[in-house]
C-alpha cells in the first residue's frame, strides 16, 4: 500500500510537471516495494486533475504534455522488468483523430503489466489495425477515439476483422473519453475501459477469452 507521503510525491510530480524527479520517484517506489498498480491509480488521479485544469484553461497544452511525460517516466523502472508475456496488443487512435495522450498512457500501463504493445500511433487508417494484428499475431486490437464524430468508425474495425477472418481469435477493445460500456456493447466490442488502469484489467480478461467492460474504478 502507498502511504500518504508516497501518494503526494507521485501526485505532485505529475500535476506540477516535475520531469527531472520523475524517474527517481519511480525507482524509490520500486525499491520500497510499491506495486505498479498502486502507482497507476495515483497517476490516473493526477492526470484527471491535469486534464480538468487544461479544459478550464488554467494550464496550456505543453503543461498537459509534460504531465504525461512525468507519468511515463515514473513507470520506467517498472517497465524495465516487463517481458511482454501476457499477450500481444495492437493499439492506436483511429483515423481523423489526433488525440493520443490517453492512448499513450494506456500503452505505458499495458507495457508495465507485461503486455507486448504495438503502438500504431494516432490518425490510424482502420485497415491498419487489422493488417498489423495479422502481422504480429495479436490477441487484442485496441482502438480509441476522443471525438464523437469518429466514434461510429470503431464498428468498422470489427467488421473488417470479420472480413479478414480474425474476429473469432482476436478480441476487440475500445476506449476514449466519449465512449461508454453501453456504446462498446452496441458496436460489438469485446471490451471497454474508462482509464489506463482499467485497460490493464480489461486486457487480462480479454486474454482469457472473456468479454469485459469497465466504466469506473471500484476504489474511486
Ligand atoms: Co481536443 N477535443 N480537439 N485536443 N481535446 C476534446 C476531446 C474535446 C472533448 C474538447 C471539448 O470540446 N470540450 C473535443 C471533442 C468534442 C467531441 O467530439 N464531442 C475536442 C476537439 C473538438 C478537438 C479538435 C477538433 C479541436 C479543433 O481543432 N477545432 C481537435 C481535433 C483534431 C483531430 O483530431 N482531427 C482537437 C485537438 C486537440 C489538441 C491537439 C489541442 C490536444 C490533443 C493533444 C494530444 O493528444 N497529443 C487536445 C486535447 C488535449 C483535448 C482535451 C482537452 C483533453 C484530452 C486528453 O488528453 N485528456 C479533450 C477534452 C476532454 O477530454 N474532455 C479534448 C487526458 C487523457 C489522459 O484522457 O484521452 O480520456 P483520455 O484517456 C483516458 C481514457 O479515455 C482511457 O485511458 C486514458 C488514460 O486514463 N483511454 C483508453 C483512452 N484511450 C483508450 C484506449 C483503450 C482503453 C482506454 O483501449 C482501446
Amino acid at each position: 500500500m502507498l502511504n500518504d507521503e508516497q501518494y503526494k510525491r507521485i501526485y505532485d510530480c505529475v500535476v506540477n510537471g516535475k520531469a527531472a524527479e520523475a524517474q527517481k520517484i519511480g525507482e524509490d517506489m520500486k525499491k520500497a516495494g510499491v506495486d505498479s498498480k498502486e502507482i497507476g491509480k495515483v497517476l490516473i488521479d493526477a492526470m484527471n486533475l491535469v486534464g480538468h485544469r487544461y479544459r478550464e484553461r488554467e494550464i496550456a497544452l505543453p503543461q498537459l504534455i509534460l504531465a504525461t511525460h512525468c507519468f511515463k517516466k515514473i513507470l520506467v523502472p517498472y517497465t524495465a522488468d516487463a517481458h511482454g508475456k501476457e499477450g500481444i496488443v495492437v493499439l492506436g487512435t483511429i483515423k481523423n483523430d489526433i488525440h493520443d495522450i490517453g492512448k499513450n498512457l494506456v500503452v505505458s500501463m499495458l507495457t508495465v503489466y507485461d503486455f507486448t504493445v504495438f503502438d500504431l500511433g494516432k490518425d490510424v487508417p482502420l485497415e491498419k489495425f487489422v493488417s498489423e494484428a495479422k502481422r504480429v499475431n495479436a490477441n487484442i486490437i485496441g482502438a480509441g477515439t476522443l471525438l464523437t464524430a469518429t466514434m461510429p468508425e470503431l464498428q468498422e474495425i470489427s467488421n473488417m476483422m470479420k472480413e479478414a477472418g480474425i474476429r473469432d481469435k482476436v478480441k476487440f477493445a475500445v476506449g476514449g473519453a466519449p465512449l461508454t460500456t453501453t456504446y462498446a456493447k452496441h458496436i460489438g466490442a469485446d471490451g471497454y475501459a474508462a482509464d489506463a488502469i482499467l485497460a490493464v484489467e480489461m486486457a487480462k480478461h480479454l486474454i482469457k477469452g472473456e468479454q469485459h467492460y469497465l466504466s469506473a474504478r471500484q476504489d474511486k
